[in-house]
């Protein structure tokens, strides 16, 4: 019999949920940026082995803070209720942080969340103390004992989803979590990603690696037209919007000079991505208060 079943990824902005994610699945399927707030949507990321007979359908989630506006009203709720439906909860700290307010916030409403299911049933925490190369034993030790102490973790496994230290022991533990059950995508499948949101967001990483202060949060990237030409090129219009007039400017920079580094580096991403040669048309448009527009959330796909 096989077992498979669903994590839940939690945690605070920037503790390296997505980049776990993408080093359990073996793929990227979700973006990592060095700025808090890069995920916006529930990306689901699939790990099999099936010669071992299991899956793990890892939900990857934006990171946990105080909503402000629609978009992370939505991205909150979202984890609340993913959470909540997990068979087991993949809890991130960030091992050079330690455990601060923020992570004891999470793991109080991770009490709250996992106690309040309709059948009351408690899905098992389990803690990744993660970016641990960036730490020798001695400092890594009093982190785990801080982490350990918590009444909503159940296990603690430190990593580097970087180096992949540390990953065999916390993957091999997680497939004895999940329920035994048929997988429940084919075994090759790496993400539920529709391939534009995908590319979209390959595009929207460039531009929060290349963008500073309030930019990266005011910037969302739609892929309109992917035309596969006979030649092999594969043709893509993408539209690049920004809140504001003057963050339109910044985005395009002097004599095109910004969005034209931005096309360069997502163009070669996307290459990767595809397996071939790709032509990419961004337009910067502003597109006012977009992250309070409930009708275009919901054209996005943020749920
Ligand atoms: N040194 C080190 N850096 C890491 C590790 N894991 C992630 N990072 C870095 O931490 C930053 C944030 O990583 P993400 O994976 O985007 O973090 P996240 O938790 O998904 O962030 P949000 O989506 O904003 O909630 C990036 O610059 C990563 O390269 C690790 O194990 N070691
Ligand atoms: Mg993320």
């Amino acid at each position: 019999m096989t077992r498979a079943g669903f994590v839940g990824l939690a945690g605070r902005p920037n503790v390296g949920k997505s980049t776990l994610v993408n080093a359990i699945v073996g793929a990227r399927v979700a973006i990592v940026s060095e700025r808090p707030q890069t995920t916006r949507r529930a990306i689901r990321g699939v790990a099999t082995d099936a010669e071992a007979g299991w899956q793990l359908v890892l939900t990857d989630l934006p990171g946990v803070q105080r909503p402000r506006d629609a978009l992370t009203e939505r991205m909150q709720r979202r984890v609340e209720h993913e959470i909540a439906d997990s068979d087991a909860v993949l809890f991130v700290i960030n091992a050079e942080q330690g455990v601060g307010p923020g992570d004891r916030f999470i793991a109080r409403a991770l009490l709250g969340a996992v106690s309040a299911g309709a059948d009351a049933r408690r899905p098992p925490v389990i803690c990744a103390v993660n970016k641990t190369d960036r730490l020798n034993n001695a400092e890594t030790a009093p982190v785990l004992a801080a982490v350990g102490e918590l009444e909503a973790v159940d296990e603690v496994f430190p990593v580097s989803a970087r180096t992949g230290a540390g990953l065999d022991p916390l993957i091999e533990r997680l497939s004895e979590l999940v329920p035994e059950g048929p997988l429940m995508y084919p075994p090759e499948q790496r993400s539920d990603q529709p391939s534009e949101v995908l590319l979209a967001e390959l595009i929207r990483e460039q531009v929060l690696h290349r963008t500073r202060e309030e930019l990266p949060h005011a910037v969302e990237v739609q892929v309109g037209e992917v035309t596969p030409r006979e030649d092999g090129l594969t043709e893509i219009a993408a539209h690049v919007w920004a809140e504001t007039e003057s963050q339109k400017a910044i985005l395009i920079g002097k004599g095109g000079r910004k969005i034209k580094e931005i096309g360069v580096a997502a163009r070669k991403e996307l290459e990767i991505e595809l397996g071939g040669r790709v032509h990419l048309d961004l337009r910067v448009r502003v597109r006012p208060r977009w992250r309070r527009d409930d009708a275009l959330l919901d054209r996005l796909g943020i749920e």
